[in-house]
């Protein structure tokens, strides 16, 4: 039986600093945007607690202290590669801070430690959605291009502390999702009678040139790593063949691929022009800005794939923090949360990423959020699960035999986390059940649900064991 999938696939699973690990002031750490976030990142953030609000992300599952555990499960699973973020606000608690703290360097430290002693290659976010809040409230976070120099030398005393554990790096997670929940993709709180798109592109800038700083110091200080940047590229379809719906779409996808064509190709892409004039955009690019960005674009392409929708000229568009939400389409289930499972989709969009850039891709968020339920003798049967890996991973390997260099899949939470868009934990993802409400309440007991062996079974055979 000859593997669609190359030797060295990379498997394993994704997960956030912010949705996992609690532990939100350990050892030093400061607050970031998710400390006092009660309903998800996509109703936004507050700056201080509101007295009796329950906030999930200040103890998530507790990773922070059960990491061994939750790894030692990830290893039965057969995982060579993991991927979580480093928050930003356990190395520089404010952010703008000139010496790092050493307890966050350390537990970073012991965590890597441990994802290489269980044969897992760390797969590191620099940034996910976890901007420190020190740095919203001084300085308005990414709208002022002070950020870059922080973030830089974050980014610089990381790469430093662990060039011999990570070699695979991503920076900002889901960038393009300044346009949709700047709040989360950037620590943006608009101001009184700002212009929403004239902050969100010129706070993407000084991200793309702290992107495109923080590759250029990742190679000259780790020759051997890889780091890219990372997307939300769900993706949306024409609502019907009428070709103002069609041409309507490409607008919208556009919207999404504006951040890929800048930080893959290296430049604003000619439609950029016509898209910022029809937003009143006028973006401030310093002299040195557009060198830097071309001469330090992506190894790869990471990105977030969990469903898709259809668009119809004129109907406004939304996004969460699975991608574009627009009308449903009829051909496809939905889940109870509104997402629409579509596994051709993840084909059709490794295709054009792969078709449009010609660099490596990197799945690095694929997966089901859904209601599980804990059976009386304590098993948990999620054939729904199940059947929505199988169906992608399938789809997955028609992209490889299509020619998409892909370097690897990992599946977005592995064991139940916070949910990002909605602080849910009753959205559960897992191979692994995290006994935990979305009141807080439980023992954080974990339970493996069938699909643990299913996808332990998919591994082994590296992705031709499918059934
Ligand atoms: C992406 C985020 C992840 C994750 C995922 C699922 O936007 O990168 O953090 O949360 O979406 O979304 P949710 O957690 O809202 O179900």
């Amino acid at each position: 039986m000859t593997n669609t999938l190359p030797k060295n696939f990379l498997w394993g699973g994704a997960i956030a600093a912010n949705q996992a690990e609690g532990a939100y002031l350990a050892d030093g750490k400061g607050l970031d945007i998710a400390s006092y976030c009660a309903d998800g990142l996509r109703h936004g953030f507050e700056l201080k607690p509101t007295e009796g609000k329950h906030y999930p992300y200040q103890e998530a599952i507790d990773f922070y202290h059960r990491y061994q555990e939750d790894l030692k499960l990830m290893q039965e699973m057969g995982f060579n590669v993991f991927r979580t973020s480093i928050a930003w606000a356990r190395i520089f608690p404010l952010g703008d801070e000139l010496e790092p703290n050493e307890a966050g360097l350390k537990f970073y430290d012991d965590l890597f430690d441990e994802m290489i002693a269980r044969g897992m290659q760390p797969l590191i976010t620099l940034s996910h959605y976890e901007t420190p809040l020190h740095l919203v409230e001084k300085y308005g976070s990414w709208r002022s291009r002070e950020l870059i120099g922080f973030f830089v030398r974050y980014c610089e005393v990381v790469f430093e502390r662990y060039k011999h554990k990570v070699k695979l790096w991503m920076t900002f997670n889901e960038i393009n999702n300044m346009r949709r929940i700047p709040g989360g993709a950037g620590g943006i709180l608009l101001h009184e009678g700002e212009s929403f798109w004239q902050t969100i592109y010129q706070a993407s800038h000084h991200m793309f040139v702290a992107s495109s700083l923080a590759m250029k110091r990742c190679h000259e200080i780790i020759p051997d790593a890889k780091i890219g940047s990372m997307f939300s590229l769900s993706n949306v379809y024409p609502a019907t063949c009428k070709p103002d719906d069609v041409m309507s779409t490409v607008g919208v996808r556009r919207e999404s691929l504006l951040f890929v064509d800048v930080m893959v190709r290296g430049k604003y892409p000619a439609y950029a022009n016509r898209m910022f004039e029809s937003k009143g955009v006028r973006l401030e690019i310093l002299p040195g800005d557009e060198e830097i960005i071309s001469a330090y674009t992506s190894d790869y392409i990471a990105f977030s794939y969990y469903r898709s929708t259809t668009h119809e000229h004129g109907l406004a568009q939304n996004a969460d923090t699975g991608g574009e939400t627009g009308k449903d389409n009829p051909y496809l289930e939905t889940t109870p949360w509104g997402w629409q499972i579509d596994p051709v989709g993840l084909r059709y969009t490794l295709n054009e990423l792969y078709d449009r850039y010609q660099v490596p891709l990197f799945i690095v968020e694929n997966g089901l959020g859904t209601f599980d339920k804990v059976e009386e003798d304590g098993s948990i049967h999620d054939p729904y699960r199940i059947s929505y890996l199988r169906d992608h991973l399938e789809q997955m390997k028609e992209a490889v035999k299509d020619g998409v260099d892909l370097m690897g899949y990992t599946y977005w939470g592995p064991m139940d986390i916070v949910s990002a868009g909605t602080a849910e934990m009753e959205k559960r993802y897992g191979f692994v059940y995290v006994d935990k409400d979305n009141e807080g309440n439980g023992t954080l007991k974990r339970i493996k649900k069938d699909s643990f062996d299913w996808y332990k079974k998919v591994i082994a055979s590296n992705g031709e064991d499918l059934k």
